[in-house]
């Protein structure tokens, strides 16, 4: 329990096209901010099929696979990675069940979703995943190390 508290990992968070088309950009990045994460990156991107295959790689095999390519390739995403204590774990319980309609209210896909073909977001399923995901999505220069305790302007 006490080496899970002092886990600091990694998540790439993605707004699927179908929320950054119902304006749900800032109200998204808005739950993670007010959870208390620690946002490393952030850009709205137009992604190719080749790196939306190389991201859901591991979906290959599933009959759904060429409809997913075309969904998260058919207009632009929101990339974001956020660290943190358990953020992996943490930002799959925001996010709620890969079924909008099993999607818990409060989470995000049960407050803003109702199909699992147009479920709004992706967030990494394991921290080894975050870290592949953060690193295929965005170049070394995209992401930022800060730390947001340093308040220099009130000096
Ligand atoms: P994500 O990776 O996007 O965060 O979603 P997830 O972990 O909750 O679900 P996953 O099994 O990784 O599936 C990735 C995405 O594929 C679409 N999907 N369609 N039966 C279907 O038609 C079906 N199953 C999955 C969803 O967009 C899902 O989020
Ligand atoms: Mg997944």
């Amino acid at each position: 329990l006490v080496a899970s508290l002092e886990q600091v990992d990694e998540s790439y968070i993605m707004v699927k096209p179908d929320g950054v088309q119902r304006g749900f950009v800032g109200e998204i990045i808005s739950r993670f901010e007010r959870k208390g994460f620690k946002l490393k990156g952030l850009k709205l991107f137009q992604c190719s099929k080749e790196l939306a295959e190389e991201h859901y790689k591991e979906l290959k095999a599933k009959p759904f696979f060429p409809k997913l390519v075309d969904y998260i390739t058919s207009g632009p995403v929101v990339c974001m990675a956020w660290e943190g204590v358990g953020v992996v774990a943490s930002a799959r319980k925001l996010i709620g069940s890969t079924d909008p309609l099993q999607a818990e209210p409060g989470t995000i896909r049960g407050d803003l979703a109702v199909q699992t073909g147009r479920n709004i977001i992706h967030g990494s399923d394991s921290p080894e995943n975050g870290k592949r995901e953060i690193a295929l999505w965005f170049n070394d220069g995209e992401l930022v190390e800060w730390n947001p305790a340093q308040a220099p302007w009130l000096r």
